[in-house]
């Protein structure tokens, strides 16, 4: 980092100032391609490193517990409207500090521990917070999980009305980590209407699709809407919670002062940024030119001989099956890091190894499409990902240097948001 992008940070704390200086490097040089990540704007970046850091805030605008608030008042008050408009919400909260804590306010508002609560399981693309069993939602509360079809890799909505009619949970959550098809929101609606239950639809990783118009909305389907910012979205880290205003009350009441303390004033003004961009004509096309990216990429990987979960895409993520490529998701996705293509290894449905030893690579296009990379280039990632693979496989390093040497070439012509031209 030059000492004139950060001048106050290199001179007090040089090493930490070559920590940042080599992470923008790194994410400059390399094609990232893990679907939950993303460039912020230069705009969200300066936004969320401001003084308002230094703001105390418990409370919502107009009451609060602290004096001063006369500025923050209207930077919450612009990203919860903003939120609202975007998303055509009649409610939105937007102090939560990431997506699990988004989710157990959801479980605070709705239900009591030992409760029946219904989500997609891990390995089958859902969330952790969706009641799975390592994490608090799946120890305090009775999780039952649905996943999906082993001949489509699709959801299975019989399977799930049977299951909710006969659990009758009290909280059901759509949405997941590693779902590479549209979710039919009004489907789950229907059965949680019939099953009783308050639906969530988590759709951290499709905010910014939803958005921009490449994936249909949850609003009129779902009782609560759960969100990160930072993935599709484009904003800071942070998470969003959007109800109607029956459940308005019991939201932030389980937010503030069920569960946090101070909202982060910071990342509320980056969110109100991003939320802003995201308004945009400019954000629509960026939200349709992901999912084209993701299906030009999908049929590129096919051609190329690859297995991917359900078949391909309609949304920003690929899920790659490696079982018949047989060599494990993390030797390849360790060997795609080495040739500067960064990916995350992850578990694909009935995966037969271990989640810290899986079957399976999971990519997506939100990051490379931010850069301005188009379907054309898909051809080109596809070939690299193909002759990573192989190279893995074959313990080929020297292959993979070359693979690095090509990324970060084309890297180089698509200089990504945010970050110094390098
Ligand atoms: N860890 C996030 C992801 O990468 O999908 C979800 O919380």
């Amino acid at each position: 980092m030059s000492a004139s992008r950060h001048p106050a940070l290199s001179a007090t704390d040089p090493e930490l100032a070559a920590c940042v200086a080599a992470e923008e490097v790194l994410q400059a040089q390399t094609l990232r391609l893990i679907p939950s990540e993303n460039y912020v704007s230069a705009a969200v970046l300066e936004a969320s490193g401001t003084v308002l850091q230094n703001k105390y805030s418990e409370g919502y605008p107009g009451r609060r517990y602290y004096e001063g608030q006369q500025n923050i008042d209207r930077v919450e008050a612009l990203a919860i409207e903003r939120a609202k408009g975007l998303f055509g919400v009649d409610h939105a909260n937007v102090q939560p500090y990431s997506g699990s804590p988004a989710n157990l306010a959801v479980y605070l508002a709705f239900a009591k521990p030992g409760d029946t609560v219904m989500g997609m399981a891990l390995p089958m693309g859902g969330h952790l917070t969706h009641g799975w069993g390592v994490s608090a939602t799946g120890t305090w509360f009775r999780g039952v999980q649905y996943g999906v079809r082993a001949d489509t890799g699709l959801i299975d909505y019989d399977a799930v009305r049977e299951l909710a009619l006969a659990e009758r949970p009290k909280v059901i959550f759509c949405g997941g980590t590693a779902l590479p098809r549209t979710i039919d929101f009004a489907a789950f609606a229907e059965i949680a209407r019939e099953a009783g239950s308050v639906l969530v639809a988590d759709v951290a990783h499709i905010a910014g699709l939803i958005a921009g118009g490449a994936h249909p909305s949850p609003a009129d389907h779902v009782d609560v809407i759960s969100t990160t910012t930072h993935k599709t979205l484009r904003g800071p880290r942070g998470a969003m919670l959007m109800c109607r205003e029956e459940h308005a009350r019991a939201i932030d009441k389980a937010v503030f002062p069920g569960l946090q303390g101070g909202p982060h004033n910071q990342t509320t003004a980056g969110i109100a940024v991003a939320l802003h961009e995201a308004a945009q004509p400019a954000f629509v096309r960026y939200a349709h030119a992901v999912v084209a990216n993701a299906k030009a990429l999908a049929a590129a990987l096919l051609e190329r001989g690859f297995d991917l979960v359900s078949g391909g895409t309609d949304n920003h993520l690929i899920l790659i099956d490696l079982t018949r490529k047989e060599v494990p998701g993390k030797v390849v996705a360790k060997a795609m890091d080495r040739a500067g293509i960064v990916v995350n290894y992850n578990t694909v449905p009935f995966d037969p190894r271990k989640p810290f030893d899986p079957s399976g690579v999971r990519i997506g296009t939100p990051s490379l499409t931010s850069r301005g990379l188009s379907t054309e280039h898909m051809p080109v990632v596809a070939d690299w990902i193909a002759r990573a693979v192989d190279a893995a496989a074959k313990g080929d390093e020297q292959a993979l240097a070359v693979i690095r040497a090509e990324v970060q070439d084309l890297m180089a012509a698509f200089p990504a948001p945010g970050l110094p031209l390098s």
